[in-house]
């Protein structure tokens, strides 16, 4: 077993995999740039290095220095969090040959799952489903039009080497095809240096649902359940839970040896999961592989008993999985709050800066993986997610009952953040009905700004009534034909002046 292992990242997932360093009796050694010089991840580990100015490109994806921090201070095995370089085959193949284990898949199975048309074409070669279309880049536009019509509009032409919805056209018409095509090239192009573009039915209002696998490095592979990932804003996921509200032991299965298959094609080892497009009807679809621990991955540790990171880093260091398929079960629910430091009232920009006051929730059921501390400078340079709320309970309804009253415990100052959009969904009629889909945060942000500019414009509504009061009024004593009923009213708007007022006006006019 390692002595001591490199984190090469920062923030909550830092922490999270020190935790189990420090658990397993394993030293641990941080890497941090300019501006997280203080930040907790430095504070928990045993050594720490700098390794750069804040840019990315300068600290945490630095290669060179990175591998140099292992050599210096003697670390066996680099875990990667995920992010910067945990999908890059390159720095896996450094690690490797630098004599230091990456704790993570092989280079090769990255490059297979790395590329969207190379995992399709591995997909179809094991059997594995995924949306009906091409698995390689389109020749042609004919051959769009052509394989379009095969599959049915509406369309989605999606770039090889892009991801997160970067180089993806929704297509509705033969017209709209060939300039889409056209375009959807040009900018795979420019953003990935690769203008391989292929096409796939869309799938409409699908749900993203995933399943996590583990692979140790003797050919033993295990699925360990799904989660549903449908609530997203702009194809950053914002809440996670497990398992879905709508996949059964069966459906689960299923999925569960699909998603096995598709590893073992790959010949994949260590933790990774399998994301899915999941229609109406409940199909399920290939969607891509994710080669690294995912931010969501606690929902998995909470509702199967299993510490994700320890097993990763078992698995690195040569030994068989500890149980089987079977000794697997799935127990309770487990939702994933993601704590980012953003403004919900300005367009969830990001809100840097320094946290004055924090308060965090505990007690039953509640588990927060945070990089965050009352007086940290929470800098602007990286992803703004702050921490992790998961609530845990024996069923969902529990579940979200412990994240609604932990969430109502939260309390950050001195920089904005999401706390209460989750307040809003949590409390949301679909969201507890389980009615999600990729589309559902975005109704529900719509739902709330038509809502919100309802409640902007009553002020102006109710000066409006007030105004009208007040001319009735004038009128009715200026004009005494007006009629005016037994209690002073003059018929106006329910808003119109009280009958003292009108009778004293009246009386004083005459
Ligand atoms: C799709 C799709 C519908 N049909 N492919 C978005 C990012 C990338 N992971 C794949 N994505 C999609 N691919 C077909 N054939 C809808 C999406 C999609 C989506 C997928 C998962 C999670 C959130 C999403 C948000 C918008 C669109």
């Amino acid at each position: 077993m390692f002595k001591k292992i490199l984190i090469a990242n920062r923030g909550e997932i830092a922490v999270r995999v020190m935790r189990a360093c420090r658990e397993m009796g394993i030293a641990t050694v941080a890497v941090y740039s300019d501006v997280d010089r203080a930040a907790l991840h430095v504070r928990k580990s045993d050594e720490a290095y700098h390794i750069g100015p804040a840019p990315a490109s300068e600290s945490y994806l630095r290669m060179d220095k990175i591998l140099d921090v292992a050599k210096r201070s003697g670390a066996e095995a680099i875990h990667p969090g995920y992010g910067f370089l945990s999908e890059n085959a390159k720095f896996a193949q450094a690690c490797a040959d630098a004599g230091v284990k990456f704790i993570g898949p092989t280079p090769h199975s990255m490059r297979m799952m790395g590329s969207k048309t190379s995992a399709r074409q591995e997909m179809e070669k094991a059997g594995v489903p995924f949306v009906p279309g091409t698995s390689r880049g389109l020749t042609s536009p004919e051959e769009g039009e052509e394989v379009a019509e095969r599959v049915g509009y509406p369309v989605m032409l999606k770039a090889a080497a892009g991801g997160g919805g970067k180089g993806m056209r929704l297509v509705h018409t033969r017209q709209d095809l060939r300039s889409a095509l056209e375009s959807a090239q040009s900018e795979a192009q420019r953003s990935f240096g690769d203008s391989e573009v292929y096409i796939e039915k869309a799938i409409v209002n699908p749900r993203h649902i995933e399943m996590q696998i583990l692979a140790d490095e003797h050919g033993n592979t295990v699925w360990l359940g799904e989660r549903e990932c449908s609530i997203q804003r702009r194809h950053q996921k914002v809440l996670e839970e497990a398992p879905s509200p709508i996949v059964d032991s069966d459906m689960r299965r299923r999925m569960g040896e699909v998603a096995v298959k598709a590893a073992q094609s790959a010949k994949y080892t260590n933790a990774g999961t399998i994301e899915f497009l999941v229609d109406q009807q409940k199909n399920f679809y290939f969607l891509e592989m994710n080669t690294r621990l995912q931010v969501e991955h606690p929902v998995t540790e909470l509702t199967t008993g299993l510490d994700l990171v320890h097993l990763q880093i078992h698995i690195a260091a040569g030994e068989k999985l500890p149980f089987t398929q079977s000794d697997l079960a799935i127990r309770g629910h487990a939702i994933e709050c993601r704590i980012y430091a953003e403004d919900p009232d300005n367009n969830y920009f990001p809100s840097p800066g320094k946290i004055t006051v924090l308060l965090q929730p505990s007690g039953p059921g509640i588990r927060r993986d945070s990089g965050m501390y009352e007086g940290w400078n929470v800098p602007m340079d990286y992803d703004p997610l702050l921490a992790k709320l998961i609530g845990y309970g024996s069923d969902r309804e529990q579940a979200i009952m412990r994240l609604e009253r932990a969430l109502y415990e939260y309390f950050v100052a001195g920089i904005k953040t999401n706390i209460s959009l989750f307040q809003r969904i949590l409390g949301d009629a679909d969201f507890r009905a389980g009615k999600l889909d990729t589309g559902y945060l975005d109704r529900l942000l719509a739902k709330n700004n038509q809502a919100a500019a309802a409640r902007a414009a009553e002020p102006q509504i109710e000066a409006l009534e007030t105004i009208a009061a007040i001319a009735a009024g004038m009128f009715a004593v200026l004009d005494p034909a007006a009629p005016v009923s037994k209690n002073g009213n003059t018929g106006g708007p329910a808003s119109v002046p009280s009958n003292w007022k009108q009778k004293g006006r009246s009386e004083a006019l005459r």
